[in-house]
């Protein structure tokens, strides 16, 4: 099981990792190190440390209060063994090799490549006249317009900086540029509970399955990622399991994404980079069935997190969405528990992304947004526009292809690198 503890800690050390400490990179080196051979992993937090690879000695995630029943599943999965290379299901067991040292992680600074050229450029401009005039204005709303921050909330922002320049309170263009930037903060913060955190409503270790006997079974928390073709899920979803890996929480890849088989492929590729097993079915199976098969194993093996993966086609969306239903009412069976659905958008595509996502919380309760490619030619402002008409927080970013180019959203952090 994994302690909410350790995956707050993963998110501390990766913040520190890209942030601020250099030196903490010497550590994250170590902890790979020590992990591969079995032993505690280093570090200065408690909770990582007691993270081995063998089961018994994982610590145990205190049990949540019970707040809901067991779901009722009104449907069962194709439980019939997914299709697979003789021998059985599915997992493929990969050689372990020591993973490579940790390369230089990703930052909102050395990444936002686009995004920060746009906003900066104008808001040189607005800081260059040396007064606030009427002009100001024009340039401040097509800056954030321009940067795909979306009209609503730009017409929100430019109320309040209007309001406050009239009060007196903002003088002069640079403290209406540092007061836009406390502004986006604020509208980007918010207060979040650290990903893979165990809802209090969940507690599929003291619910007594049909049978009653699995009183003991040790929950298995499962993360699902949805969205798009093409936006980036099957990559996001190696690099999460890189990094908690790397972190000392061994984590069980589901190919939920059974729609072609190169989707199983290029899990596996990320399966043996951060050293996961994969649980694949056959091409074209029953998706619910594959996470039901990974819960199963992942169980039985002591492994607390199952990372899975699904297909993104739109084209026939009422399909999508009942798949998708099913494949989390499945994941959701004791010992599974659902802990994060997040929902990948490719921040390139700008405000369409926001009406492709509207989609996706049709089928399921998403619980955060992870926002790829901002290291193209993203804008950036979309991160406000989610937030904002989405109501869901952006948690994650990535800033390219590698399994280190993805970061926690921090606000702060992000508008410094747009300002
Ligand atoms: N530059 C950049 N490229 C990314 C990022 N995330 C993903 N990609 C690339 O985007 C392409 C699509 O990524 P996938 O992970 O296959 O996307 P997917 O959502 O799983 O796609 P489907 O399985 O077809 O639905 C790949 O070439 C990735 O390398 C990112 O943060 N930055
Ligand atoms: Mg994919």
């Amino acid at each position: 099981m994994i302690e909410p503890g350790a995956l707050t800690a993963v998110s501390d050390v990766v913040i520190g990792l890209v942030i601020a400490v250099p030196v903490l990179l010497a550590g994250g080196g170590v902890a790979i190190a020590t992990r591969r051979k079995g032993r505690a992993v280093g570090g200065d937090s408690a909770s990582l440390a007691t993270t081995t690879t063998t089961v018994d000695s994982q610590p145990q995630a205190p049990i949540p209060p019970v707040g809901e029943p067991a779901q009722p599943v009104d449907e069962s999965p194709d439980l019939a063994p997914t299709t697979a290379p003789p021998g059985g299901t599915d997992a493929e067991p990969h050689t372990a090799e020591p993973l490579a040292p940790e390369p230089e992680p990703a930052t909102y600074q050395g990444r936002l490549g686009k995004a920060r050229g746009l906003l900066s450029s104008y808001l040189g401009a607005v800081r260059s006249k040396g007064k606030i005039d009427a002009g100001t204005w024009d340039d401040l709303e097509e800056a954030l317009i321009r940067a795909d921050v979306g009209v609503g909330a730009t017409d929100v922002l430019l109320d309040d900086l209007r309001g406050r320049v009239k009060a007196g309170e903002i003088q002069g263009p640079d403290a209406l540029v540092d007061a836009l930037k406390g502004d986006l903060v604020a509208m980007l913060s918010r207060e979040v509970p650290p990903l893979g955190h165990r809802s209090e409503s969940a507690s599929p270790a003291s619910d007594p399955g049909a049978d009653g006997d699995n009183q003991e079974e040790r929950p298995v928390d499962v993360w699902l990622v949805v969205g798009v073709n093409g936006v980036g899920k099957t990559t996001t979803l190696g690099k999460i399991a890189t990094r908690l890996t790397r972190a000392g929480t061994p984590v069980l890849l589901a190919a939920g994404d059974t729609f072609r088989a190169a989707a199983a492929e290029q899990l596996g590729l990320w399966g043996e980079r951060a050293g996961a097993d994969v649980v694949r079915g056959g091409e074209g199976g029953d998706p619910s069935s594959v996470v039901f098969d990974a819960v199963q194993r992942a169980a039985s093996k002591g492994i607390s997190v199952v990372l899975a993966d699904t297909a993104g086609r739109l084209h026939n969306k009422v399909n999508l969405i009942e798949e998708l239903k099913k494949i989390r009412r499945v994941a959701d069976r004791s010992p599974g528990h659902v802990v994060e659905v997040l929902l990948v958008l490719d921040a390139t595509t700008g405000q369409n992304g926001l009406a492709q996502a509207k989609v996706f919380l049709e089928a399921v309760d998403v619980t955060g947004v992870v926002l790829t490619k901002l290291d193209g030619t993203a804008k950036g402002g979309i991160v406000v526009a989610i937030q904002r008409e989405l109501g869901l927080p952006v948690r994650l970013v990535g800033l390219g292809e590698g399994a280190e180019d993805l970061i926690d959203f921090d606000a702060e952090a992000f508008v410094d690198a747009l300002f």
